[in-house]
C-alpha cells in the first residue's frame, strides 16, 4: 500500500510550484459519451416509489455510509449500506459518502462528490478521491446516467437537510453514516425537535426499508440465481483442490483462499466470511478462523457464498468427505440432516409461515436423535417449545433466514412479517438444518463425536412451492461422492 500524502505530512514530499503547473498539462479529455445505466437502474425507481408511498410528505435520508477504519490510516474495502444499494442500484465498491434523499413529493436526488478537474490538487494529492489514487470517478452527468437519478454535488447536502427542519418531517437511516446522523440530530436539537421521538421515527424507516426487500423483484431473483451459479463454480474449485489442501497443511485456509479467489474473480467478493471447517471444527457454527488441517477421512463443512457485483449474495453449505467417500457414521448423520432439509423444503410454499419450514425440519432432527437414543426425552416432549427443546443441544440455530443484498436480509423486519410472517412468491430464504456432535459431548455415542453436518440451499418461493436456486450442487450423499469422483477424474 502506498502512503497517503495529504494525511501524512511527516512522510510527504512537498509539491513544488512548477510541479503543480506541470501536473495539470496534457491529459486527454474525459470521455464525451455517457455510460450505460447500471443493470439495476430499470428497477430502482419502483422501489423508491414504494418506500416514498409509505411516508408521504416526508423527507427520507438514506446514506451510503463512510469508509470504516480497519487500522490506523487504512480502511476496510468499501461496501455501501444495503438500503442505499437497494434504492440506487450502486453495487461493487460504490459509493462512499453519497446520500440518497427522497423529497416529500417523492422525487429523489443523489448527493454525490463528482470528480474534480485535473487542475485541482485532488487529482494528484487526494488519496481518498483523487484520480491518481483511486481512479477516475464519475461526473454528475455520468453518475446520473448510471443511476437514472438526479445527481447534485454533495457540498449542498447539509443546506438541503437544514432547509426543511423542523417543518418538513425528516427520517434518516441511522446506522448508515454516524457522522451524518449526528449532524441531523444536531439540526433537530437546534430546532427543538425531540430527538428521542425522532429516533424512533427513524427506526420505523429502517424497518420499512428492511421489509421492502422481503419480496424480491425479477431482477433480484436473477441476481440471486447468478450468485448461486457462481458459488457452485467456487465449490467445484474447492473440491478439485481438496487433495492439495490436505497436502499443504492448514487445509481450511487453502479452501477459504480457493473459494475467495473465485468469489473475487466472478463477483464482488464473498458475501460473508467463509466457514471452512474440518472435522470437529464443523461443530462450531461460525468457525471462520479456518486455521485447521484437513485430514483424509474427515468431513469438510464449507459454508460460503459469492456476492455478485450487484451485492446480492448466495449462502450455500455442503458437507464434503475429504477423501471422497463418507464413512458409515458420517453418512448416518448426513442422511438425517438431508431428510430434515427435505422436510423443510417441502414445507416452503406460499401460505405457509416462515417458522413452518423450521418446524418441519426440526421435527426430523428430534426424531432422529430419539431413534439413536441420544435424546433424554421423547421427540414429542423435546419439540414442546415451553418445556422441551433438548434437541437444540445438537442444532441450536434456526433453519432459515431471508437472503438478498445481505446474507441475513431483511433483519430489521418485524417478527410478524419475519418469523411469524407468511411465505409469499418472490421471497428468498435459506433452508439449512444441521447436526453438530462435539468431540467433547459425552451424551453422544463415540462414533458420532466430532461430526458436524449442515446442508444449506437457497430457495425462492413460487406460486405453488419453491425453486431451489442452488440446485447446481448435489446434496444426496451418493451424488456428492460421484460429483467429487468426477471432478477428480478430469
Ligand atoms: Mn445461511
Amino acid at each position: 500500500m502506498t502512503e497517503q500524502p495529504t494525511e501524512l505530512p511527516n512522510r510527504q514530499t512537498p509539491f513544488s510550484e512548477p510541479f503543480k503547473r506541470f501536473i495539470c498539462e496534457d491529459w486527454a479529455p474525459y470521455p464525451a459519451e455517457l455510460p450505460q445505466p447500471l443493470p439495476a437502474t430499470a428497477w430502482t425507481a419502483a422501489r423508491r416509489e414504494a418506500i416514498a408511498a409509505q411516508f408521504p410528505g416526508e423527507r427520507l435520508v438514506i446514506p451510503a455510509g463512510a469508509f470504516k477504519v480497519r487500522s490506523n490510516d487504512t480502511d476496510f474495502r468499501y461496501r455501501a449500506h444495503s438500503a442505499f444499494v437497494h434504492l440506487t442500484g450502486l453495487g461493487g465498491d460504490r459509493e462512499p459518502d453519497a446520500v440518497l434523499i427522497i423529497e416529500p413529493g417523492g422525487e429523489a436526488a443523489l448527493y454525490f462528490k463528482p470528480r474534480a478537474p485535473r487542475t485541482d490538487p485532488e487529482f494528484y494529492a487526494d488519496a481518498r478521491y483523487g484520480e491518481m489514487w483511486v481512479g477516475q470517478r464519475e461526473s454528475l452527468d455520468e453518475m446520473s446516467a448510471l443511476t437514472g437519478l438526479r445527481v447534485v454535488p454533495i457540498d449542498g447536502l447539509y443546506a438541503a437537510l437544514a432547509a426543511g427542519v423542523p417543518d418538513v418531517p425528516l427520517r434518516i437511516v441511522r446506522d448508515a453514516n454516524e457522522t451524518l446522523t449526528a449532524r441531523v440530530d444536531a439540526l433537530r436539537t437546534a430546532s427543538e425537535v425531540d430527538v428521542a421521538a425522532a429516533t424512533s421515527r427513524d427506526n420505523e424507516l429502517t424497518i420499512a426499508l428492511s421489509e421492502l426487500r422481503l419480496v424480491k423483484d425479477a431482477f433480484e431473483l436473477d441476481e440471486l440465481r447468478e450468485a448461486c451459479r457462481m458459488t457452485a463454480v467456487g465449490f467445484e474449485a474447492v473440491v478439485a483442490d481438496l487433495p492439495e489442501a490436505v497436502r499443504r497443511g492448514r487445509g481450511e485456509r487453502w479452501v477459504e483462499g480457493v473459494f475467495g479467489l473465485h468469489a473475487r474473480h466472478q463477483g464482488n467478493a464473498v458475501g460473508y466470511d467463509t466457514i471452512a471447517a474440518g472435522a470437529d471444527h464443523a461443530t462450531t457454527l461460525h468457525w471462520i478462523r479456518n486455521d485447521g488441517e484437513l485430514r483424509p477421512g474427515d468431513l469438510l463443512l464449507l459454508d460460503a457464498g459469492v456476492e455478485a457485483e450487484s451485492l446480492y449474495t448466495a449462502d450455500i453449505t455442503r458437507t464434503l468427505p475429504v477423501s471422497g467417500t463418507y464413512s458409515p457414521a458420517q453418512r448416518k448423520v448426513y442422511q438425517a440432516v438431508l431428510e430434515a432439509q427435505a422436510a423443510g423444503l417441502a414445507a416452503a410454499k406460499p401460505g405457509a409461515t416462515f417458522s413452518d419450514v423450521h418446524k418441519a425440519a426440526i421435527a426430523v432432527i428430534a426424531r432422529k436423535l430419539e431413534e439413536w437414543g441420544i435424546l433424554p426425552v421423547t421427540a414429542e416432549e423435546s419439540l414442546d417449545p415451553t418445556t422441551g427443546g433438548q434437541h437444540r443441544r445438537w442444532m441450536v440455530h434456526g433453519t432459515s433466514h431471508h437472503l438478498g443484498i445481505d446474507v441475513h436480509d431483511c433483519a430489521q423486519a418485524r417478527n410478524e412479517n419475519y418469523r411469524e410472517g407468511t411465505l409469499r412468491p418472490g421471497m428468498v430464504i435459506t433452508v439449512e438444518p444441521g447436526l453438530y456432535f462435539k468431540s467433547t459431548d459425552l451424551l453422544v455415542p463415540e462414533e458420532l463425536r466430532g461430526i458436524g453436518v449442515r446442508i444449506e440451499d437457497d430457495i425462492a418461493i413460487t406460486s405453488d412451492g419453491c425453486e431451489i436456486l442452488s440446485s447446481h450442487l448435489p446434496r444426496d450423499p451418493d451424488e456428492v461422492e460421484a460429483w467429487i469422483a468426477d471432478i477428480w477424474s478430469r
